[in-house]
């Protein structure tokens, strides 16, 4: 009989729990020595934990590139766009920078990664000074003088700024560039598939990179760990009660309560797919059962998957400051400014499936300059919250749908509620 293979999220779980168990083995009852410190802290989990980052950070200038430039030709340009469009994407950015203002807020106030001194183990990259650039210079510098070089070197923000340009080019040159416009499509495809393929050796990874940082803190780095946790999980409920709940009110009358029990099938749905993209199908259908046009939502909700991840930006809020926290650096308001510019970014240039949060929360600390090593301290637990911020990014997507659906006429409110006489009818 073929056995019954084991999710990948079951796997990392796995991985995460026997790399946190080993790590905490490792610190409290092996002697220093070779064998301890060369061997295994640095030697081992080295190899599969840092081997792991580095998939991921191969993964992050195409995957950003591509997926930016092919969410900004599913824009299109404003002309084909219209009314609608414009206005469903301002929406989604105004969303996605409150998430982002909401993380970056909340973390301020639970300060999750104080107490798990990591500055003494300061990489390279932390030393490299910020750059002094203020204001204007900071603007200017986004505008790159050299696609290549920006595409060569890494820097995001100027990567990002090219990629949208393109995409909308490409948009509106339409029918006229078939080729490249196919090949950006493929690519995008292409990067996809790859990232699943990294995602499949995240058990190895997390396993490693668990048992490292438990090594070398352990029990110390707990409390900020489920701190973390917590204040991601706090941000994302502040986002769908408040910022959901209060959209919803104010623009279409609706009681959130009775929009959000009708909508709790997608809910589950993205919850434990942890991919907007596989959400699309059931998240339009039950909209269209909740009184809003196919019209809209065939529209707006692939283009949320693509571009609008409310859920992700939280975590990668939340993650700058526990990172930054963790790591003794010290961050300005020209950095969280910065923060908000690159997680609305990734938040466009993520694709819709699972794990890419972490991939393109590569390219938020780069702006910024975190080490990207501190992706590793919350690599293990980020499953769990992928789930979560997935609800959250659908979510968002069907609220301004919504929103969007009433403002044109095409929100039949009475089937939302006659749903709900049905149901207290059984
Ligand atoms: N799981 C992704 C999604 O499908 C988002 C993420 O990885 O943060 O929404």
């Amino acid at each position: 009989m073929k056995e019954k293979k084991l999710s990948l999220t079951s796997q990392i779980f796995i991985g995460l729990l026997s790399g946190l168990v080993l790590g905490v083995l490792v610190h409290y009852f092996l002697p220093a020595g070779p064998f301890k410190d060369r061997f295994l802290i640095n030697g081992l989990f080295q190899l599969f934990g840092t081997g792991f980052m580095r998939l991921m950070q191969m993964l992050v200038v195409p995957l950003v590139f591509f997926s930016i430039v092919t969410g900004a030709m599913s824009i299109g340009d404003t002309k084909r766009l219209g009314k609608v469009g414009l206005k469903t994407l301002a929406f989604y950015i105004v969303t996605t920078a409150l998430a982002i203002i909401i993380a970056l807020s909340f973390s301020q106030l639970t300060n999750p990664g104080i107490g798990l001194n990591l500055s003494e183990v300061k990489t390279a990259q932390t030393e490299i000074a910020k750059s002094a650039a203020t204001g204007i210079d900071m603007v200017l510098d986004i505008i790159p003088k050299n696609p290549i070089e920006s595409l060569t070197s890494g820097n995001m923000l100027q990567i990002i700024f090219f990629a949208l340009f393109l995409g909308i080019i490409l948009a509106s040159l339409g029918n006229h560039v078939p080729v490249i416009t196919r090949f950006m499509n493929e690519a995008n495809e292409v990067m996809m598939t790859m990232t699943f393929n990294v995602m499949k050796a995240a058990p190895v990874g997390v396993f490693a990179l668990i048992a490292k940082t438990f090594s070398d803190i352990g029990f110390d780095g707990f409390l900020p760990m489920v701190k973390y946790m917590l204040t991601v999980s706090g941000g994302l409920a502040i986002q769908l009660v408040a910022v959901y709940g209060l959209l919803l009110f104010i623009f279409t009358r609706t009681n959130p309560f009775t929009f959000f029990k009708r909508f709790s099938p997608v809910l589950g749905f993205a919850f434990s797919t942890a991919s907007s993209g596989a959400t699309v199908p059931v998240n339009i259908q039950t909209l269209e059962d909740m009184g809003v046009s196919k019209k809209i939502s065939s529209f707006t909700i692939p283009l949320g998957a693509t571009i609008n991840m409310d859920g992700t930006a939280i975590m990668q809020g939340v993650a700058v400051i526990f990172v930054a926290q963790a790591f003794g650096i010290h961050l300005e308001l020209s950095d969280f400014l910065t923060v908000i510019g690159t997680a609305t970014m990734a938040s466009i240039g993520t694709a819709a499936v699972p794990g890419v949060g972490l991939i393109t929360l590569a390219m938020v600390f780069n702006s910024v300059g975190l080490p990207v090593e501190g992706i590793g301290l919350i690599m293990g637990i980020d499953r769990v919250l992928d789930m979560a911020r997935t609800a959250v990014n659908c979510s968002g997507d069907a609220v301004v749908t919504t929103i969007v659906a009433h403002q044109e006429g095409l929100f039949n409110k009475a089937s939302l509620y006659k749903a709900k006489s049905v149901d207290e009818e059984d």
